[in-house]
């Protein structure tokens, strides 16, 4: 009976390095490897479902490392939804959050799995389980950060050939705030007319660089400001956005809940809001959040932390289903892997990122791949 085929059987955690094309330069990290949880979770019926969470330079991006994360799913997450109907995804969230305080990206691993065991039960896409895909492909950028300006024009031109990416995030702040500026101008001037330019400065700047810099990077034309100052500095980013001359204002690691999304409105200290399962404990969570800022007024732009394929899918599940997805979204990560750990990686074409069809999450975890990067 299918109720009883619903219940969850076994989870599993695998903790996953991935070597990246390049070194990827943040602000406050680098990284030459992807590290990730993959999440495999079987139904008592046979189906099996996979999630994945993501890091960035281990607890560094954020402060969930791969290591706790497992520790944590063994220890007390994943006893906490045995046995548990797979299709009461809201139940399993309360049970996640009575089990462990935020723990996000472990959460979001969890539902995600959940997500797709019961779209492979019962033969859905997962976006169907979320209220239905509005769209079936959404532009794509690509990001630039290895921090060596000869090096970003000449990868920019290679994505723009290809026909793969046309707005490029640059990742600044791990320079002075001066190179990065002469950084940005022979960027904007290598690029000018062709491509769009965004940046992150992954909160790297006070109040007062930030004030100085922001205007400059409108004259560059620069399209959007990620997250200029600390987290904690609301006050600083409604400041800053209230000033004439500054670009819009890009909101991503001051918003993790719904009750941050909500004090980001309050305040007025963003233009748009960076969506990522790794912030909101899954997808569910994920809408909550876009839900707010919709509210408000708040675009959505859909973030990442470097996923793979299939957390890349997870995310493109539920970007489908929202009726306006204003700033598009940045799941360039499985290009960014020597490897992807699915049998058949995504779609990237015209500058699109295309939701893959099929049950669940629309990929399939390839088992050799998951050996190969497996940490032993
Ligand atoms: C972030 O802060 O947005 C996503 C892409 C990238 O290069 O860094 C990340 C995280
Ligand atoms: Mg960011």
């Amino acid at each position: 009976e299918l109720r009883r085929d619903l219940a969850i059987a076994a989870i599993d955690a695998t903790i996953v390095d991935v070597p990246t094309v390049r070194r990827h330069k943040l602000s406050q990290t680098s990284v030459t490897a992807q590290s990730y949880v993959i999440v495999r979770l079987r139904l008592a019926g046979g189906a099996e479902g996979i999630g994945e969470a993501a890091t960035l330079g281990g607890p560094r991006w954020s402060e969930e490392s791969v290591e706790a994360m497992k520790a944590n799913i063994d220890a007390y997450l994943a006893p906490a939804v045995l046995g548990q109907p797979a299709d009461r995804f809201e139940a399993l969230g309360l049970r996640l959050d009575q089990a462990a305080k935020r723990n996000n990206a472990a959460k979001a691993a969890i539902e995600t799995a959940a997500f797709d065991a019961v779209g492979r039960a019962l033969g859905l896409p997962v976006s169907a389980l979320l209220g239905g895909a509005s769209r079936d492909r959404i532009p794509v950028l690509w990001t630039l950060a290895s921090g060596d300006p000869a090096q970003e024009i000449e990868e920019a031109e290679r994505k723009l050939a290809a026909r793969l990416h046309r707005t490029f995030k640059v990742k600044i702040g791990a320079l002075a705030p001066a190179a990065d500026m002469a950084r940005m101008r022979r960027l904007a001037q290598a690029l000018a007319g062709r491509a769009e330019l965004i940046v992150d400065a992954n909160q790297a700047w006070d109040e007062t660089t930030a004030a100085r810099c922001l205007p400059q990077l409108a004259e560059m034309g620069v399209a959007l400001v990620e997250q200029p100052v600390p987290a904690w500095n609301l006050g600083a980013m409604a400041r800053l956005r209230a000033r004439p001359g500054t670009p819009p204002l890009l909101a991503d690691e001051c918003v993790f809940d719904a009750h941050d999304m909500l004090a980001v409105a309050q305040a007025a200290a963003a233009d748009a809001v960076s969506l990522k399962l790794v912030k909101h404990a899954g997808l569910l969570g994920l809408r909550r959040v876009a839900s707010v800022a919709e509210a408000a007024g708040i675009g959505l732009y859909g973030g990442c932390l470097l996923e793979s394929s299939v957390g890349a899918a997870a995310h493109l599940q539920v970007f489908s289903t929202f009726r306006a997805l204003e700033w598009g979204c940045e799941h360039f990560g499985p290009q960014i892997l020597t490897g992807d750990l699915v049998t058949e990686p995504l779609r990237f074409e015209d500058f699109h990122v295309h939701l893959p069809s099929g049950p669940g999450l629309g990929v399939t975890l390839d088992p050799a791949a998951l050996r190969r990067y497996a940490r032993p």
